[in-house]
């Protein structure tokens, strides 16, 4: 190591100098530096990436501040098979989760960290999830040799010398570790250390992977803490919705990665609603952490502080909202880039460009076709924008509350192409936790696999869940037994298809329509009918106005087809058995009452 001091040491935290320290032996860079956050340390900082093409430089005219990113090829995604929780216990990890003890991890690490710095700089990136003194807030400090990352976390969280201040000179904090190495998939791990608070990440550099305070803190590290200290960290957006009296109702959804969370929390109202004068104010996209308030209700804060959104089938009509907030200060990850220096990716506003370049750096011609005759994308189908929450058109200030927003209900839902309704509602808080405990979604881009293949996800955590979820479920009925205004609990699938494979509902704005629905029912002014899997819309009682939707499309699309239900119950049955007696006694009575009813 030729410098391992290159700054005066802005902190006098023994207990981080010293892992500090200890990482620079491990990893040996030839420098380290600790990060301010300072406007002056970005554009250092951008101008050093430049210079290596690790970011290029988009049309500062009509993209201010925006700049674009390549990954390596074989590095487009969350690895979930490399991702491993690491306790002594295997069964503290549950079967939802890989694992390794601690003592195997940090072995097989460090051997692909050892020296992995040579020749690059270790920044030191001080951060905080969640508004900075809240009660809810962690504090992480992130070790890595990517500038990519350090300009990331600087949009992703709050991060820089007010965060150090904050930590003192003795304050807890997550310990993260992350070196790109070589980008070998062979020498790539993600991995977790609950027990020791500390994330270690190497032979990555997408976001999913190496933005540490993201899926490694915020979700996994987070759910373990929260379940010690009596929170819960969930896969959610937090929207707000402003009624027309002014009223503002808030609500948090956990949709699966890549289902329209982001959208759903950017929601512009369809002109059939528009008279009825909602505004929708964006919380947050990705991530909730919820907390017991003074008087018995949840409370959710959105610990980020800006948005990794998913790209391909973003434009003004899926999402005005991001398409207005990513136009400056942007880091674009993965896209086409045209000649004028603007960005493209399907499903993305206008024509392409007649020629570009490729997300992976090749010339590329729209309709081009590889050697195999299949279509060759010009944006990787999980490209990404990385853009400030604040530069949101719908942003609120509520978004700093120390003390976060009240939650009035809870949406969980899937991708699913038949079983689930539209919309219902649960019957109460333990039935809820069923119904997000047996949640399933379709495969999107946003992880390695086969796309389309039905999984099962719960809470959409399944992913993201740093312990055993047959406990996290516990926890999660543990919670509502201390919540005296518990928020009610409601499934919705926007995904449903008909025959020929043509989605029923149009989505998007309209589903303000399904969630004024679900404002309805926690003020207890619209009718549902009970049936067997919970709470249905009464005919007529969500505003379907305006709407192409034929009776047929109706009826299926709030119909429930006890066959398959009983068939996914028998896929229930086998993904429930994986968590052995660990399973809440009441998720498996629940599970018997549902198929009692479908068989009534
Ligand atoms: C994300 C994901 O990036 O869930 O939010 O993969
Ligand atoms: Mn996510």
């Amino acid at each position: 190591m030729k410098e391992v001091v290159a700054q005066q040491k802005p902190t006098n935290h023994k207990v981080l100098l010293n892992w500090v320290e200890e990482m620079a032996q491990l990893c040996q860079p030839d420098k380290i530096v600790w990060c301010d956050g300072s406007s002056e340390e970005k554009k250092r900082l951008e101008k050093e990436a430049l210079s290596t093409g690790e970011l290029i430089e988009l049309n500062q005219e009509k993209l201010p501040g925006c700049y674009l990113h390549r990954t390596a090829h074989n590095d487009v995604a969350r690895v979930e098979h490399l991702t491993f929780i690491c306790t002594k216990q295997k069964e503290d990890a549950g079967p939802n989760n890989n694992w390794m003890t601690p003592e195997a991890g940090y072995e097989k690490a460090r051997a692909i960290f050892k020296g992995s710095m040579r020749g690059r700089i270790m920044y030191v990136i001080p951060f905080c999830m969640g508004p900075l003194g809240s009660p809810f807030s962690k504090i992480g400090i992130e070790l890595t040799d990517s500038i990519y990352v350090v300009l990331n976390m600087r949009i992703m969280a709050r991060m820089g010398k007010a965060v150090l201040e904050q930590l003192g000179s003795d304050g807890e904090f997550t310990k993260g570790l992350h070196s790109k190495a070589d980008l070998n998939v062979d020498r790539r791990l993600i991995l977790h250390f609950p027990e020791d608070n500390t994330i270690w990440s190497v032979g990555s550099g997408y976001g999913g992977n190496v933005l540490l305070g993201k899926k490694c803190l915020a979700l996994r590290i987070a759910s373990w803490l929260g379940r010690r200290e009596g929170w819960m960290a969930e896969h959610m957006l937090i929207l707000g919705i402003e009624k027309p009296n002014g009223e503002i109702k808030y609500i948090t959804a956990a949709f699966p990665s890549a289902c329209g969370k982001t959208n759903l929390a950017m929601l512009v109202p369809p002109k059939g609603l528009k008279h009825k004068g909602y505004k929708i104010w964006t919380v947050g996209d990705d991530i909730a952490w919820l907390r017991i308030g003074n008087q018995g209700e949840l409370r959710a804060v959105n610990p980020e502080n800006g948005f990794f959104g998913v790209l391909p089938g973003t434009n003004s009509v899926t999402n005005q909202v991001a398409m207005e907030t990513m136009k400056r200060n942007t880091i674009y990850t993965n896209v086409v880039l045209a000649p004028d220096g603007t960005v493209w990716w399907e499903g993305g506003d206008g024509n392409p460009p007649a020629q570009g370049i490729d997300w992976k750096g090749n010339a590329w011609r729209p309709g081009m076709k590889d050697a195999d005759g299949k279509p060759v994308l010009g944006a990787q189908p999980n490209s990404r924008f990385t853009a400030p929450v604040a530069q949101c058109p719908t942003y609120t200030e509520k978004m700093n509350d120390p003390t976060g927003v009240p939650i009035s209900a809870i949406i969980f839902g899937g991708r699913r192409a038949r079983v689930a309704p539209l919309v219902y509602e649960s019957f109460n808080w333990q039935h809820g936790v069923y119904v997000g405990a047996q949640m399933a979604s379709e495969r999107t881009a946003a992880q390695v696999g086969t796309l389309g293949e039905v999984r099962r996800d719960p809470m959409a955590m399944l992913p993201f869940c740093g312990y055993n979820m047959a406990d996290y479920w516990a926890h999660w009925l543990e919670m509502g037994k201390k919540l005296s205004k518990a928020p009610k609990i409601f499934h919705v699938n926007w995904f449903r298809t008909d025959d020929k494979g043509r989605y029923l509902w149009p989505g998007f704005g309209d589903n303000l329509r399904v969630l004024e629905w679900i404002l309805g029912r926690v003020e207890g002014n619209v009718e549902a009918e009970q049936s067997a899997i919970g709470y249905l819309p009464k005919s007529g009682s969500i505003d379907l106005s305006d709407l192409p939707l034929t009776p047929n499309d109706v009826q299926a699309l709030f119909s429930i087809d006890r066959k398959e239900w009983l068939q996914d119950l028998k896929l229930q049955d086998e993904f429930f058995a994986t968590f052995g007696n660990r399973l809440p006694i009441k998720l498996a009575e629940e599970k018997e009452q549902l198929r009692k009813r479908l068989n009534t």
